[in-house]
């Protein structure tokens, strides 16, 4: 954004100066011709100092937003939102208490991205080490829902699943976890699990924005 902003500045700044320049000159004018040259040097250097100045006032503009977009301590940003990843394990239903309590729910994946995929990779500890996600099929079954109840459009699920087992747990299998300790192939790395079992989780909440730029820097 910053370099594309400084180039058209630049761009901008080289147009303005050659069409001074491309004025037609008639021959024996050498005098005239030599102080309009020193002018629209000069005038070219204010204008390439000017635009400088602004790209970099452009640039500094765009850090301290950046900055300002806070997360609370072990909470994690990407993309505006804030994420948890749980050291501890609980029941789903724990888990989502938890992220409520932080003012935020269980995570909410509604489109690709591998962010999610490649932190929950790095922090599995065995391959069974999955996360809870905000994802549940509880009310009735089949019927997949995330946490604000929205239905579930793009989904992630690994080849074989959801398949309600209920080798476990006589209920079946109503909530959803994910991770793939090798790495997912299409990100597909979520499996329906009892609600029961003890999980580690994501929360996720959006990010604030400082109130004030300059004390967020
Ligand atoms: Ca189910
Ligand atoms: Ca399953």
């Amino acid at each position: 954004f910053c370099t594309e902003a400084l180039y058209v500045c630049l761009m901008s700044c080289d147009i303005s100066v050659s069409s001074k320049c491309s004025t037609g000159e008639a021959p024996g004018s050498q005098q005239t011709k030599s102080t309009r040259g020193s002018k629209v040097t000069s005038e070219r250097v204010a204008l390439l100092v000017l635009c400088a100045l602004m790209a970099a006032a452009v640039i500094v503009i765009y850090r301290l937003y950046d900055s300002c977009l806070k997360c609370e301590t072990g909470w994690e940003q990407h993309g505006g939102q804030c994420y948890y990843f749980s050291t501890r394990r609980s029941s789903w239903e724990e888990s989502r208490s938890f992220c409520k309590r932080r003012g935020g729910d269980l995570v909410k994946i509604d489109s690709r991205e591998d962010f999610l995929e490649k932190t929950v990779r790095k922090k599995m500890d065995v391959a069974d080490d999955l996360f809870w996600i905000g994802l549940t099929d509880s009310k009735t079954e089949g019927e997949w829902l995330w946490v604000d109840d929205s239905p579930l459009n793009t989904s992630f699920w690994m080849s074989w699943e959801p398949d309600n087992w209920t080798g476990e747990d006589p209920d079946g299998e109503n909530c959803a976890r994910m991770g793939v300790r090798g790495g997912a192939i299409n990100l597909k790395c979520w499996f329906d699990k009892s609600c029961k079992v003890n999980q580690k989780y994501i929360c996720e909440k959006e990010a604030e924005i400082g109130e004030y730029m300059v004390s967020c820097v």
